[in-house]
């Protein structure tokens, strides 16, 4: 089966974690991969850099909607509402990916940041809990792009197992119940694995991943 089939979600044992391969169909995302490129032509990715270290991720990031999701040596992980080098607001969530917000997360009110992660080669993202939303009963839902991922998801704790699974371009993954605080990350992305990006304008492809949350209690 390839992996623009569209399967039954996957559910890990009752966990709340789905995983929804191919839901968004390919003119779709094709769509919402030219939606980023014109999101970044207003709020340019930028590299974020670690708290107290200063070690710049491999992974690139910009934002879309009323809050961002930042990284900086001196004040680490927050949420602000502009970008940080134009000092202007972020775009708005485009139409399509507030769709998937509303018909998967099961959540009575609006996403409030859409994190941008621009995968370039050689780009991962280590083993994290998102938690810094106030919003913690919100899921966390996400939508991939492009060059399959090889993401990893393990559990409440560094020591839990951990598993991995291939998200390709269309798939979307919620964290929902107990997975909103479970481990998880991209080990690697496998370069060249997928043409949407360069065909959406994105000369060197890669993978974009759209990460939507709800910050503040509504
Ligand atoms: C990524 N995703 O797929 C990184 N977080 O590039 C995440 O960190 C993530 O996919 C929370 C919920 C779903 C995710
Ligand atoms: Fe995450």
């Amino acid at each position: 089966m390839g992996p623009t089939t569209r399967r039954s979600p996957k559910l890990l044992k009752q966990s709340g974690f789905f995983l929804h391969q191919a839901k968004v169909p390919l003119a779709d995302q094709l769509r919402l991969a030219i939606g980023v490129r014109c999101i970044l032509a207003n709020a340019p990715a930028y590299t974020p850099l670690m708290p107290r270290s200063g070690t710049p991720m491999s992974v690139r990031m910009s934002n879309c909607g009323p809050l961002g999701w930042f990284t900086d040596k001196d004040r680490g992980y927050r949420y602000i509402d502009r970008h940080p080098e134009t000092g202007q607001a972020w775009p708005a969530i485009p139409a399509a990916v507030l769709a998937v917000w509303e018909e998967l997360s099961g959540y009575p009110a609006p996403p409030e940041a859409c994190l941008i992660n621009l995968y370039g080669p050689g780009a991962k993202l280590g083993l994290h809990i998102d938690q810094d939303e106030e919003a913690s009963d919100a899921p966390v839902v996400s939508i991939s792009l492009g060059d399959t991922a090889v993401f990893r998801v393990g559990g409440a704790t560094r020591k839990n197992p951990t598993r991995t699974m291939k998200l390709h371009s269309g798939d979307v993954v919620v964290l929902g119940g107990e997975s909103r605080h479970w481990y998880h990350g991209v080990d690697r992305v496998l370069t060249g694995s997928n043409r949407l990006l360069t065909e959406a304008g994105f000369p060197e492809g890669g993978r974009i991943n759209l990460t939507l949350r709800r910050v503040t209690t509504p």
